[in-house]
Order: C-alpha cells, then structure tokens, then sequence
C-alpha cells in the first residue's frame, strides 16, 4: 500500500505547467492540490475560480481545491465543484461548516474538514459525520516553504487513533505543509493517507521532477 500524492500547484513554474501536468499525468498522480487563498482568512492571496477552470481543461487529474477563505458556504457555488475532487473548508473558517460540508458531498465531491496547527482534534467531534478526510496543517496556512510544526507528527497519531476508535476508521488524514522526503515517512508510520507535495518534495530544486515523484513513493510506502 502508497499513501496518496496531491501535488501543491502553487508551487509549480507557472512557464512550464503544461510539461509537469504531463509529467504528473504520466506519474498517476493522485490529486491536483490548488491553494485558495482570500487575504483575510489568511495572509496571502492566490488563485481565483477562473484559473481553476482552465486548470480542469488541462488535466485529467482530479482536483484537491484547499479553500483558505472566510465563510466559504457562501462561495462554493462560484467554483463549480464536480464529481471525483476533494473540497476543503477550513473549521476556523465559518460558524456554518455543517452547510458547506453537505454542498460539497451533494455535489459528488469529497467533503474534507480541514483544520490549523493550534486547533486541538476534539473539534471534529460534532462533524465526522459530514465529512470524509481530515485535512491536517502542519504550517500555519498562507505561504509555501515554511518549516513543520514537530509537535504535528504526535497530532497525526492522536487523529488516527482516535478515528480508529470511534468506529471512523475509513476516514483519511491529509497532511499539508512541508511534507518533505524525511517528514512524509513519519506521517505515514503516524497514519497520514494523503500527502500535499510543494517545495520540499516533488519540487523540490536538486532533482527532477520524475526523480522527486519517485523518491516521494518510497518515503510513503508501507
Ligand atoms: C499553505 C498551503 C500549502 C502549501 C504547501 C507547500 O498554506 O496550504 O498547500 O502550498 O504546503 O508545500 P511546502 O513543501 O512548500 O511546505
Ligand atoms: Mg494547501
């Protein structure tokens, strides 16, 4: 068993896209992972609903949309979500996760319930039911590049543990944020399924693309 690849695509050369969608495609990668960010909910902005659907006349794959955004109940009509792709909403992000929870399963997608390093895990509690991954930061969100929070491995064992058993052991853990060659091995011995790759793995500067996928797998094999 190969724990999953979403690839960062805030990460990627923009002049090349083309060629590394190709090469991912040719990779099977997993998931398309697109940060949405609005300036408030977060410190940065990036990416608006118009790339996003250029982006799915590219590719196949399909796509991780992560939305860092205030309220998002209230936006996630403007992206046009389709069947096969994950949804995150962050629980910091609105008093109406519930709402936006259910928008994304009714519209075939995968609801994921995203959370920030200093939310304790007991939150999911009142909404496991609606969602079908946890997305766990391991950065505070708004910037590629930043360093992981250690204590976040310990997070991911709690997580899984706890899933395991309430009965929700199908449910999967996303981690986001400097998952590198090294750290990606231990959120995978800690029970992570799903790995966002930005800077520090699959584009990572001191080997190719090919190369990065392939030494990536191998830090996420069983
Ligand atoms: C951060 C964002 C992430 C980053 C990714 C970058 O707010 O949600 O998805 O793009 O973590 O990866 P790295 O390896 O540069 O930390
Ligand atoms: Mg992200």
């Amino acid at each position: 068993m190969t724990g999953k690849i979403a690839v960062s695509m805030m990460c990627a050369d923009i002049a090349k896209i083309c060629e590394t969608i190709k090469t991912f495609e040719e990779n099977d990668i997993d998931y398309l992972h697109i940060d949405v960010m609005d300036g408030c909910f977060v410190p940065n902005l990036q990416i608006g609903v118009d790339y996003i659907k250029q982006l799915r006349n590219l590719s196949t794959i399909p796509l991780d949309i992560h939305l860092m955004i205030t309220e998002p109940e209230k936006k996630l009509e403007w992206f046009d979500i389709r069947e096969g792709e994950m949804i995150s909403v962050h629980y910091e992000s609105t008093e109406n996760l519930q709402q936006a929870l259910a928008f994304i399963k009714q519209k075939g997608a995968t609801p994921v319930l995203a959370i920030n390093p200093a939310t304790p895990v007991d939150v999911i509690d009142g909404h496991i039911t609606n969602a079908e991954v946890i997305l766990l930061m391991t950065v505070n969100p708004g910037h590629a590049g930043q360093q992981m929070i250690p204590q976040m491995f310990e997070k991911i064992r709690d997580l899984r543990k706890w899933l395991d058993n309430t009965g929700f052991n199908n449910i999967e853990i996303e981690v986001d944020g400097n998952v590198s060659f090294e750290n990606a091995k231990i959120m995978r011995d800690a029970g992570a399924d799903i790995f966002v790759a930005g800077s520090s793995s699959i584009f990572h500067k001191d080997m190719t693309l090919n190369e990065n996928i392939t030494k990536l797998r191998s830090s996420i094999q069983d």
